[in-house]
């Protein structure tokens, strides 16, 4: 029997819309209305002014650990702004700009990072899944939102988010056979930042793209240029609306950077060099949306100032709530708690009493946060 070349052969596409010297392919410029690029820039530049204020709230041990965006801007606004309110978002840990148009506030976001339960809780009538800390846990919950809503008939799309590193781990190809097998009105934004904390994506795969991996599942995969606000979108745009019309699922892999540490507790200065941050800052997602609307005349002035205000109030609206009850840590970790979590409620409920203020004239040394923890009303008098 002679060996034969098995059809259909696969391919993989690369897109690349507005490039990082500003040139544009006009042929293949989506079509958004200048509201709508208005609205996109503002949001690129919330994620990045929120960034960098979220890092010097940590560092100020204001907040706990905190995952930056910087550089991944275009790759998180050009993908959600293809859904529908009513399409669902499925976050990893590090979509911060992308839960903010969703409809996260700043404060849910800071709350989240102070490791406070509200911060996971989106609004009733948000079609979102909270920050997911263990990677790719939160791919085959998303399948599941787009089973259920494939068997419901309910005509909206899933959105699920995960990183490079995370298409190493068993659940990104869980996710993805059933995503494949039930055809399901799903769509998955592979935000390749070209490192899972210190590990390089050659460490990773041994494949040419993380797109392709979609093709052994069924599906299609295609590459963009991560920091290409419209190359994102298009790409987006053409998987939600395949997925809307019951064609199945679309793997994006989005070719973009980390230009920050991974997490506050992170060095990269440990595992990669000043050139290869340099040569990714050339290509920011920021600058180039900004030529981009310069030339369209959409620019708005003041823009970080007005953002600054914003970030400003929240923080200060964050910081003026009641301190968290530690008891809470307790309440949501099995529907019945078991002896074992009874007793350890207990033994920390002791405690604290033990440790409650005592009347002023009593000589006690205050006890000194941890790092990274907000000081509460017990530490703040
Ligand atoms: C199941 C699991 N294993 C390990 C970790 C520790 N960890 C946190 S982030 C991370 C790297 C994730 O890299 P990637 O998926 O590329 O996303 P990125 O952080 O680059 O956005 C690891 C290993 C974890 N949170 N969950």
């Amino acid at each position: 029997m002679p060996r034969t070349l098995l059809e259909p052969r696969f391919q993989i596409e690369y897109l690349s819309i507005l490039d990082s010297e500003g040139n544009l392919d006009a042929a293949l410029e989506p079509e958004i209305p200048a509201d709508g690029l208005r609205r996109l820039y503002r949001a690129m530049v919330l994620g990045r002014r929120l960034d960098e204020r979220m890092v010097r709230l940590q560092r100020q041990g204001r907040i706990g650990t905190f995952a930056p965006i910087k550089g991944q801007e275009a790759a998180q606004m050009g993908s959600v702004f293809a859904l529908r309110p009513s399409d669902w978002m499925v976050p990893s840990f590090r979509e911060t700009a992308a839960m903010l148009w969703r409809g996260w506030t700043i404060e849910k976001l800071l709350l989240f990072f102070a490791g406070r339960l509200e911060g996971a809780q989106p609004a009733p009538e948000q079609h979102d899944l909270p920050i997911t800390i263990p990677v790719a846990t939160q791919l085959p919950h998303a399948v599941g939102l787009a089973y259920a809503a494939q068997y419901r008939g309910d005509e909206v799309v899933v959105m699920a988010f995960c990183g490079d590193g995370a298409t190493s781990e068993g659940d990104f190809h869980e996710a993805l056979n059933f995503a494949g097998v039930w055809h399901v009105p799903a769509v998955f934004v592979v935000q390749n930042n070209q490192w899972a904390i210190s590990v390089p994506l050659k460490k990773q795969t041994h494949s040419a793209t993380l797109a392709q991996k979609a093709l052994a599942y069924g599906f299609p995969g295609i590459q963009v240029d991560g920091n290409d606000l419209l190359a994102v979108y298009a790409a987006s745009r053409e998987g939600v609306e395949r997925a809307r019309r019951g064609e199945g699922p679309t793997l994006i892999e989005c070719m973009t950077y980390r230009l920050g540490v991974h997490t506050t507790a992170d060095d990269p200065t440990r595992y990669r060099s000043d050139e290869e941050v340099r040569a990714w800052e050339r290509k920011d997602p920021l600058p180039r949306v900004r030529a981009y609307l310069e030339k369209k005349n959409l620019l708005e002035e003041g823009i970080e100032e007005r953002v600054d205000e914003e970030i400003a109030a929240a923080v200060e609206r964050f910081e003026a709530m009641a301190a968290a009850d530690p008891l809470a840590i307790f309440d949501h970790v099995h529907a019945d708690r078991s002896a074992a979590l009874e007793a350890q409620r207990a033994e920390l409920a002791e405690r604290l009493r033990a440790d409650a203020p005592r009347r002023p004239d009593e000589e006690r040394p205050l006890p000194t946060p941890m790092r990274g923890q907000r000081k509460t009303s017990r530490w703040a008098n």
